[in-house]
């Protein structure tokens, strides 16, 4: 083929570039793309020296990137694969649509798998491990909407029966059923992999690479070839998730990453880019971020078109049309195509005049060519030093007729009966017409060469997949007596619950046995919350080790980066580390090494910001600790609004795995963590924990002790379940109870000292470490009573614990108001909650719990208040206590200031 390189207008230097081209093409024949590769690079270097910039450019000509003569022959029997691909279809297609002829609207999808049906069938037959020996396999994270072709497969592999398929979004049925998309909360034996919400599913395999590499650098598992494979559609590299990462798996050198961009053209409403190329886009955006990038554009049936191509015009031809062009073509057939693409040129009208317009139709694009797919697979598990990222063109719809690239085929769920049993003839499946308008599952038999085929196939790559399978995992949880240190308090030091947290995760890290299991997470806030000493103690971990001389080298606590270290400093990155403590969270099931994330972080920029990774977490069964640190939006004095946290334990509590607490002591929060390592790791509970730390200093109690000396077992149970009498009335019998929560205990503290000695009044403080934890319980309770109405009603914790006190209740928090009116419906009284609801503000601790009116003085007059209103403090009196107090009365509300 000649090429269509254009040349400067002033001297004919045609002669001088064929003979270029000429030595060019012999130093690859003869010697090699390699050494071809060589020659170019020092061309550039060369070109660079002498001053001439380079274009620049990051997109290579609309062409497959592995030519022709470089493919190797494909390994299996394609025939029989073609057949087994087909009954996939068959079955997914029919299992979507006779569900929604049976229920109307239940939903599923049909373009999706229909697009993908090759890329992940050459998957399945000659690339995906479910095992290395004794060790994992690769992990494939699947388009959440492709989950039918999946479901159709298993149905083959006989890992599902009819019925399981009849059940397909029917999930409270008298028989298992099958979860819509992969969720591993639904279906932990299938799924491993949550993957639907678009984004979430990419950026959680790149660190997923990541994690893998760690865990081997670490030596807690064996190296193997394995890789994680991350199906993901065009349309979805809109999100910044799924893109917002990809320097990370270059940096890492991720060669055990594998994306697989489905280049259907299109998404929900319409074409990706209509007007553009997405394959050129993404080609530039992967090779930008340092991926080796694999287009698979062309099936191979175009390859003779090229070859008989002389003028390179085909290309060129190619090389104008946009994504919306493409699209209208293979839905609006072989003549719409012969005019509109090929008409242009006469040349290439000519081209094609051997070709039948139902035969061009039927020139396939990349993705739907096992061969060409099959060596993109190949050259992608080969490539050393770095991701690798296909973009495959393929036909959202594929073969489904008139649902075929239409704007609207993505939530095509039922097939006119005629397209039915026009797909059973195209596909050549052994249906009769009647089974096929009745969208009848078809099954051949066990001994049949299909199904032998495939069950060989997978048997020869370790197993069926997707699997998640579960181990014993041998934990052993350390007692309370082992937090010793921290239960016994500071001894009159002031220290803050950040302070006590990490001298437990450097006590833990030492740990014998469960030491090499922590894995601390932060995003670039290690100093925030003192983890110098941890650094220094177990290194940041650093794929390539510490190429450099930390400036601090001579200091005690230096910068310590080291290719087994244990933390995982991210970076500003939120989204990523949550990816990781999802990786480092669910590795007790994928790699069967139960490590223990420890997540620190701005409690500010983790529920509200990365909440839909916080969820999936919980769907993927998800162990670990989130901690929220410099919580409060009155204890992060400072920093303002958009630093101040007064909300994220309302939004941890909707998520039902999750249970968050909100520890004011050390004491507290040790018990937690000791309670943590034995719900999750030892009783294999799938909940993980969110508690709150905070940067204020002050003295930490000690635990109290029962009459023989030991940890008292009702403050250990008060505190894991939510409430506990911190401390009773400081003479005679309490006429209020106090409630406080996280440093604002200290003030509720305060608040019970004024009320005594300057107003006589008693109350019992005490410490809620959790209301969300208080409120479920509760609600259980409730339910049961509901269910139960001829059997003694039982009570709640709350209730029990409350029994024998008397008084109204003053709850305060550093968090909305809504935090403690939570257990409004179940009290005797009438809660009065303050908190810190509006807008943050930049001052010290004082002015800030004054401006939420959370502190001392704010609180006594709360509960004088409510005294007065209830008839137990003269009112006037009350209202001279405000004014001594310096309440002012007729300030606007901080919730809307
Ligand atoms: C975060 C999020 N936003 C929106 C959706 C709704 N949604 C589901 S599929 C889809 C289009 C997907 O297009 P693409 O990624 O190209 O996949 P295709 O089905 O074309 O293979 C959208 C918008 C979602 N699942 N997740
Ligand atoms: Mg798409």
């Amino acid at each position: 083929m000649t090429t269509n390189v254009s040349i400067s207008p002033q001297a004919d230097f045609s002669q001088e570039l064929l003979e270029w081209i000429e030595s060019f093409d012999d130093v690859v024949v003869g010697e090699g793309a390699e050494q071809g590769a060589a020659l170019l690079a020092a061309l550039k270097q060369r070109a660079h020296e002498a001053g001439i910039a380079g274009s620049g450019e990051l997109t290579t000509h609309y062409l497959n990137t592995i030519p022709k003569h470089e493919e190797v022959p494909y390994p299996g029997d394609r025939a029989l694969e073609q057949r087994i691909e087909n009954l996939i279809r068959w079955n997914a297609l029919a299992m979507v649509h006779g569900q929604n002829k049976k229920d109307s609207g239940i939903g599923g999808h049909i373009a999706t798998y229909s697009s993908l049906a090759t890329l992940l069938e050459v998957g399945f037959n000659h690339f995906f491990h479910a095992s290395y020996g004794d060790q994992p396999g690769d992990f494939i994270y699947f388009q959440g909407h492709a989950s039918p072709g999946i479901y159709a497969r298993a149905f083959l592999e006989g890992r599902f029966d009819e019925q399981r398929l009849l059940n397909f979004r029917h999930e409270l049925r008298d028989t298992p059923g099958l979860s819509s998309y992969p969720h591993p909360w639904l279906m932990p034996d299938f799924w491993r992999f949550p993957t639907v919400s678009m984004g979430i599913g990419p950026l959680n395999a790149i660190y997923q690479a990541r994690f893998m590499r760690y865990l081997e650098n670490r030596s807690l598992i064996p190296a193997t070839p394995r890789k994680v494979w991350a199906f993901v559609g065009d349309g979805e590299t809109d999100e910044v998730d799924t893109l917002g990462a990809l320097t990370v798996a270059a940096r890492e050198k991720l060669d055990n990453l594998v994306f697989v961009v489905n280049c259907n053209l299109q998404r929900l409403d319409g074409p990706v880019r209509g007007n553009k190329r997405i394959i050129d886009e993404l080609e530039g955006v992967f090779l930008g971020a340092g991926w080796n990038v694999i287009k698979v554009i062309w099936g191979s049936d175009w390859d003779a078109l090229f070859e008989r191509d002389h003028t390179g015009l085909l290309l060129k031809r190619m090389e104008e049309v946009v994504d919306g062009e493409y699209q209208a073509y293979k839905a609006k057939g072989g003549a719409y195509l012969r005019q509109e693409f090929f008409g242009k040129y006469p040349e290439l009208l000519n081209l094609v005049s051997h070709l039948s317009d139902d035969e061009l139709i039927h020139l396939h694009r990349g993705g739907h060519d096992p061969v060409k797919v099959f060596n993109a697979y190949k050259r992608a598990v080969e490539h050393k030093g770095g991701p690798t990222v296909i973009l495959a063109k393929t036909v959202k719809g594929y073969g489904l007729g008139s649902t075929q690239a239409r704007n609207a085929s993505h939530q095509e769920k039922k097939l006119a009966e005629d397209v039915l049993a026009s797909f059973v003839r195209e596909f050549d499946l052994p249906i009769a017409e009647e089974a096929a308008r009745a969208a009848k599952l078809y099954l051949p038999r066990k001994d049949a060469p299909e199904i032998v085929d495939l069950q060989e196939r997978r048997s020869a790559l370790g197993g069926y997949m997707p699997s998640r399978e579960l181990r014993p995992l041998h934990f052993q949880a350390p007692d309370l007596d082992y937090f010793k240190e921290w239960t016994g308090g500071s001894r009159g030091r002031d220290v803050s619950t950040t302070m006590g947290f990490v001298s437990i995760l450097r006590h833990l890290l030492k740990d014998p046995t469960i030491g090499k299991l922590i894995v601390p997470i932060v995003p670039d806030e290690g100093r925030t919350f003192g983890l110098e000493s941890a650094i220094r103690q177990v290194g940041i971990y650093a794929a390539d080790g510490q190429k450099y001389k930390p400036h601090d080298v001579d200091m005690l606590l230096f910068y310590r980066e080291e290719k087994d270290g244990q933390i995982l400093e991210e970076g500003i990155t939120e989204a990523g580390s949550m990816a990781s403590f999802t990786a480092a969270g669910t590795a007790y099931a994928n790699y069967h090494v139960p490590t223990i994330p420890f997540y620190m972080y701005y409690s500010m920029f983790g529920f509200q910001r990365v909440g839909d990774m916080i969820w999936a977490f919980a769907d993927a069964r998800g162990k670990g600790f989130l901690m929220g640190g410099t919580a409060g939006r009155t204890t992060m004095l400072g920093e303002g609004l958009q630093h101040q946290d007064g909300h994220s334990h309302l939004l941890a509590s909707t998520v039902p795995t999750c249970l968050s607490y909100d520890p004011a002591f050390v004491y507290e929060l040790a018990v937690i963590v000791q309670d943590g390592l034995h719900r999750m790791y030892e009783k294999g509970e799938s909940v993980f924990y969110y508690l709150t730390m905070y940067n204020e200093d002050y003295p930490m109690p000690e635990m109290a002790v029962d009459a023989s000396k030991a940890l008292s077992k009702d403050v250990r149970e008060g505190i894991l379940r939510g409430i506990y009498k911190f401390r009773p009335a400081l003479a005679g019998k309490a006429v209020a109870q106090l409630f406080g929560s996280g440093p604002i205990l200290n003030e509720v503290l305060r608040a019970q000292q004024l009320l005594a000695e300057k107003y006589g009044v008693q109350a019992d403080v005490w410490s809620v470490t959790s209301y969300n934890e208080l409120r479920r319980e509760a609600l259980t309770v409730e339910r049961w009573n509901r269910l139960h109405p001829s059997e003694q009603e039982k009570t709640p914790y709350i209730l029990k614990a409350l029994q024998k006190t008397s008084g109204p209740i003053i709850a305060a928090t550093d968090y909305m108001k809504l935090v403690s009116d939570q257990l409004a419906p179940w009290l005797h009284t009438r809660l009065v909650s303050l908190g810190t609801d509006g807008l943050g503000r930049s001052d010290n601790r004082e002015h800030l719990r004054r401006h939420f009116e959370v502190n001392a003085e704010s609180i006594v007059a709360a509960t004088l208040s409510k005294l007065a209103r209830d008839g137990k403090f003269e009112a006037a009196r009350a209202a001279k206590a405000l004014v001594e107090l310096g309440i002012d009365t007729e300030i606007g509300d901080p919730a809307r200031r």
